[in-house]
């Protein structure tokens, strides 16, 4: 059976009493069926954000008021200001504004969940198993990653495959993200190759694959929410770690806490949450997700709403060259006497650095360059900024373009593909002079 992604009042529309089980985990239960008691009700305290002192008479199939108010989404305990998409599974984007410091901070951080995240997150106790096409497997606990390899701290970017769905036309099913499937924390470390070197791969090693502690959003402990690798070569790289920390503190528990990869510049769903298991395989992985279409696009370029049959699609690798307009704010309104604002925000692209920033406030007419600075370290997004002149009221965009170091530039339109990944379109905000 498909499971497909869904709001929770679709949810509870459909089955209510599957609904409760499926979102609160509650089991029927024979002598007071219909009634919340017990790791259910503790779920829906948590989510509702209090304990339920009425909580006997509270009836079967019914969702809570909390989180029936859509214009209130629920609240995730340690996020603000994030916008949820969904909430089973959990997803949520960071809007651009908040987007705007260099390291993004752990409470802004997008989320995206495809299952079910583990109960359990503590660093107590947690092993990570490494085995497969290697000479010696091994079970490493996190003390034991810390004490055995060198300990970094880079800045990294990482944005969801899926980020800047909302824009395809025709649309593309899934999360309807904008623009903010993406973060730059600083994350803390192994690297991924140290640890893989001390297991020794065989000469057979090609791909990695992955494994987490989440669940499937069916709930079935056979399969994974997801399950996806990298070639040995990305591997290799210094800069796909192993993290245990972000922004000098503690995973928040939705961002893979307490171990997760990080595989900067590829698709989000490379780096693995709630890590338990390296396999390394002889082969590409075919774990979940990782097929026939999922973070794939076709081959060749594809006209919107065409059919392309599953072989004509590539895996994702290295992501687009990309930017955005974090400050102003789309909507901003300047005063009459204020003709001139510092725009500013972030560019990066993949596996490369971005070479040039240019903005437009004439509808991409004519081009001014931006000042661009390097990257902190490699992998890290690059800041840019440009004062921009309004000379007379009314309506303006700004627009931001990034050019990487391959000399290719970000697209004024989406290239369509079936499943709306990549959408790297040039960022627009509007902005109004008054009169
Ligand atoms: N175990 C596990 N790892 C996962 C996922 C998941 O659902 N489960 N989602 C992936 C996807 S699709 C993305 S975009 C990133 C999101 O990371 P974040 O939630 O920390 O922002 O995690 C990836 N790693
Ligand atoms: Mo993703």
């Amino acid at each position: 059976m498909k499971i497909r992604e869904r709001g929770l009042c679709e949810l509870y529309q459909n089955d209510p009493e599957r609904a409760d089980a499926l979102v609160f985990g509650r089991v029927a239960d024979e002598g007071r069926r219909g009634f919340l008691r017990g790791a259910g009700l503790a779920a829906m305290g948590a989510v509702v954000g209090a304990a339920i002192p009425f909580h006997r008479n509270y009836p079967a199939g019914l969702i809570p008021a909390a989180l029936a108010e859509d214009t209130k989404p629920f609240t995730i305990e340690g996020k603000s200001g994030l916008r949820i998409l969904n909430d089973r599974p959990v997803n949520a984007e960071t809007p651009a504004p908040l987007l705007d410091p260099d390291v993004t901070p752990t409470d802004r951080y997008f989320i995206r969940n495809n299952g079910l995240p583990p109960e359990n997150t503590s660093a107590d106790g947690w092993t990570l198993t490494i085995d497969g096409e290697v000479n010696t497997p091994m079970e490493l606990s996190i003390d034991d990653l810390r004490n055995r390899f060198e300990v970094v701290t880079l800045k990294l970017q990482h944005e969801c495959g899926g980020n800047g769905r909302a824009g395809f036309n025709p649309p593309a099913s899934g999360n309807q993200w904008t623009y903010g499937a993406i973060g730059n924390a600083e994350w803390t470390g192994v690297r991924l190759r140290d640890v893989l070197q001390a297991a020794g791969l065989t000469e057979n090693a090609k791909y990695t694959a992955h494994y987490g502690a989440d669940s499937h959003l069916s709930g079935d402990p056979e399969k994974e929410a997801v399950s996806r690798g990298m070639p040995i070569w990305k591997a290799w790289d210094p800069h796909t770690l192993i993290a245990f920390q972000m922004n000098g503190g503690d995973l928040h528990p939705m961002n893979g806490a307490p171990l997760r990869i990080l595989a900067p510049g590829w698709p989000g769903s490379v780096s693995q949450k709630w890590l338990t298991r390296i396999w390394v395989r002889d082969q590409v992985h075919d774990g979940q997700k990782m097929g026939p279409t999922s973070y794939r696009v076709p081959k060749y370029p594809v006209a919107p709403g065409q059919d392309v049959p599953n072989e004509a699609f590539r895996i994702i690798e290295s992501m687009p060259v990309k930017s955005l307009i974090t400050y102003p704010e789309s909507g901003i309104v300047l005063p009459r006497d204020h003709r001139t604002l510092e725009v500013r925000g972030h560019a990066w692209s993949g596996d490369h650095d971005v070479k040039e920033m240019h903005v437009s406030n004439d509808f991409g007419a004519t081009w001014v360059p931006a000042q661009l600075d390097p990257p902190p370290n490699t992998y890290s997004w690059q800041r840019w900024r440009a004062r921009m002149a309004f000379p007379t009221q009314g309506y303006y965009e700004v627009w931001a373009r990034a050019t990487n170091a391959e000399g290719v530039s970000q697209p004024f339109a989406i290239a369509w593909n079936p499943k709306g990944y990549l959408n790297n379109a040039m960022h627009r905000i509007a902005l109004r002079v008054e009169a």
